[in-house]
C-alpha cells in the first residue's frame, strides 16, 4: 500500500510530518482529516488511530500514530538525508534528547496556551479568565526561554549544527502560539533566527503548510493592535 498521511494543517505535529514528507520528496497520498468538522472522531478513522488524533500514517500493512514514532519510522524506512535523524548513536541520542523533552515542554506549553487563549473560547464562546491565561502564559514564557537559552544557546539548531526532525516538531509547535496573539520571537533572537532557518531549509513546503496559520496569526496581530487604540 502506498504511504498515506492522515492530517490537518492546523495541527502542529501534522504540519511537521507533512513538511518532512514533502522536503524529503517521499510520495504520499493526502488524507485530510478535518478537525473542525470532527472527522477525527469518525468510526472509520478510529480504525486507523484508536486515540482519534492526527497525524497518523498507513504504510504497507501497518498504521502508525504519534508524530515522533512516525518521523522516526519514515527516517528508517525511506532514503532521507542523514541529518534528519542521524544513524550515528551519539548524534541520534542528541536528537532523541529533544524528542523526549518536548512532550512535557514545548508541546505541552505551546498547545495548552493556544487552547486556553484561542481554541476553547472560539469553540465555547466563553473567554478564558485572564488569571487562567496568565498561568499558562507563565509556563509558555519559561519554555520559550529554555529553547532560547538552553537548546539554542550555542547551536544553530536544537540538537546540533544541522536540521533534524526535532527542529521540525519544535518550530511547528512554536508557530501555533502566534494564532493566540503571542510573538514567540520577541526578545528571543536565537529563536527567531532558528525558526527562519528551519523555514528556509524546508521551503516552499514550510510556507505551504503554514498558509492558514499565517492568516489566523495576522488576524490576531491586527486584533491586538486594535485593542490598544
Ligand atoms: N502526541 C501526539 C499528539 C496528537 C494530537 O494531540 N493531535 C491533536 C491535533 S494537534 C488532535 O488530533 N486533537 C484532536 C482531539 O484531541 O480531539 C502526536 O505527536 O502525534
Amino acid at each position: 500500500m502506498a504511504l498515506k498521511l492522515y492530517y490537518d494543517l492546523l495541527s502542529q505535529p501534522s504540519r511537521a510530518v507533512y513538511i518532512f514528507l514533502k522536503a524529503c520528496n517521499i510520495p504520499f497520498e493526502k488524507k485530510l482529516i478535518n478537525l473542525g468538522k470532527m472527522e477525527h472522531l469518525s468510526s472509520d478513522y478510529q480504525k486507523i488511530n484508536p486515540l482519534q488524533k492526527v497525524p497518523s500514517i498507513q504504510h504497507n500493512d501497518i498504521s502508525i500514530i504519534e508524530s515522533v514514532a512516525i518521523l522516526r519510522y519514515l527516517c528508517k524506512e525511506f532514503t532521507v538525508a542523514n541529518h534528519w535523524y542521524p544513524k550515528d548513536s551519539k548524534a541520534q541520542a542528541k536528537v532523541d534528547e529533544y524528542l523526549e523533552w518536548q512532550h512535557l515542554n514545548t508541546r505541552l506549553h505551546c498547545a495548552s496556551y493556544f487552547q486556553k487563549k484561542y481554541l476553547i473560547p472560539m469553540i465555547t464562546g466563553k473567554p478564558t479568565p485572564p488569571e487562567v491565561i496568565a498561568k499558562y502564559e507563565k509556563h509558555l514564557i519559561n519554555c520559550l526561554d529554555l529553547l532560547e537559552n538552553i537548546w539554542l544557546k550555542d547551536k544553530a539548531f536544537l540538537t546540533g549544527s544541522e536540521v533534524s526532525i526535532a527542529d521540525l516538531l519544535g518550530s511547528c509547535e512554536v508557530e501555533q502560539v502566534r494564532i493566540a496573539g503571542c510573538n514567540p520571537c520577541e526578545g528571543r533572537p536565537r529563536l527567531a533566527t532558528w525558526m527562519t532557518k528551519v523555514a528556509q531549509i524546508t521551503n516552499p513546503y514550510y510556507q505551504e503548510a503554514h498558509v492558514f496559520l499565517e492568516l489566523l496569526a495576522n488576524k490576531a496581530k491586527e486584533d491586538k493592535i486594535k485593542s490598544k487604540i
